[in-house]
């Protein structure tokens, strides 16, 4: 059974989309658990995806490629899911704030986060402190994660932890923020729990954050 993980990992790797899809498939037909799929197979491949990008071994479109192939592979995954528990590692509501349209690097965060055993509930882009307000309410996250490439719209994250804390909510959640233009000193200046540069260090933020 266990043949079929590192062939698995070393084609998400390389972004063998087709080559990944067949040994879902066979992995599947073979019997293999699905959730062992995802936990053997497709996580540690994209570990080493975060790794390599974070090394500056790979760039964006590679990982982007490795996610596709990672995803092509969860799709046969899913279905085979449903009505069973899938044991997250915790839950993120993620989205680039009001007035902002730029939405490459918060996507690849949600993959790479969703790749790491987190549930991602992505709000897109443009998104108003209200309805980040309201996710953090109804979806009750363990992270919320802002997104800003504007040094205008930045301004906007602090909006949204303004309104946490008028709302009461601020302390149910661990808020963190990313895009070109932030830096770990802008998020201390917000009263944000969390700064990461790039996609892979999102990753071990909050494993951090949530180990904390
Ligand atoms: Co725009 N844009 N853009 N743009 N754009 C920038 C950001 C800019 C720096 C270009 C420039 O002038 N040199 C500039 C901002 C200047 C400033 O504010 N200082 C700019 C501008 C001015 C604009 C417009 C105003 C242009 C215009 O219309 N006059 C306009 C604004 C639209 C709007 O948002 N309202 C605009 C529009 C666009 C496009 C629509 C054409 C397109 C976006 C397409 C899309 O996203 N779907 C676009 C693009 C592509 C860029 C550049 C070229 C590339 C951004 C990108 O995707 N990078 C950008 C120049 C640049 O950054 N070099 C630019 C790749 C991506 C993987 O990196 O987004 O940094 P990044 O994400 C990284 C990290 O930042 C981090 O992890 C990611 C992965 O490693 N990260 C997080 C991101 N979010 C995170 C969240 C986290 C943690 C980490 O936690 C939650």
């Amino acid at each position: 059974m266990g043949k079929y993980f590192e062939e698995i990992s070393q084609n998400v790797i390389t972004a063998k989309q087709d080559k990944v899809k067949e040994l879902t498939q066979q992995a599947i037909d073979d019997g293999v658990d699905p959730v062992e799929i995802i936990n053997s197979g497709f996580i540690p491949g994209m570990n080493v995806v975060g790794i390599r990008f974070k090394a500056g071994d790979m760039f964006v479109p590679e990982v982007l490629m490795s996610a596709r192939a990672m995803a092509a592979g969860m799709d046969l995954v899913k279905p085979l899911l449903l009505g069973r528990e899938v044991p997250s590692r915790g839950k993120v509501v993620l989205g680039t704030v009001k007035g902002d349209l730029h939405d490459i690097g918060k996507n690849l965060v949600g993959m790479m986060l969703e790749s790491a055993g987190y549930t991602v509930i992505n709000l897109g882009v443009d998104v108003p402190a209200t309805k980040f307000l309201q996710a953090v309410k109804d979806s009750k996250p363990d992270i919320l994660g802002m997104s800003a490439l504007l040094t205008t719209t930045m301004l906007g994250m602090k909006d949204v932890i303004e309104l946490l804390k008028e709302e009461g909510v601020r302390e149910q959640v661990k808020v963190i923020i990313g895009g070109a233009p932030i830096s770990k000193e802008f998020a201390d200046k917000i009263g944000a729990d969390g700064y990461a540069p790039d996609a892979g260090s999102t990753t071990e933020l909050c494993h951090n954050l949530i180990a904390r």
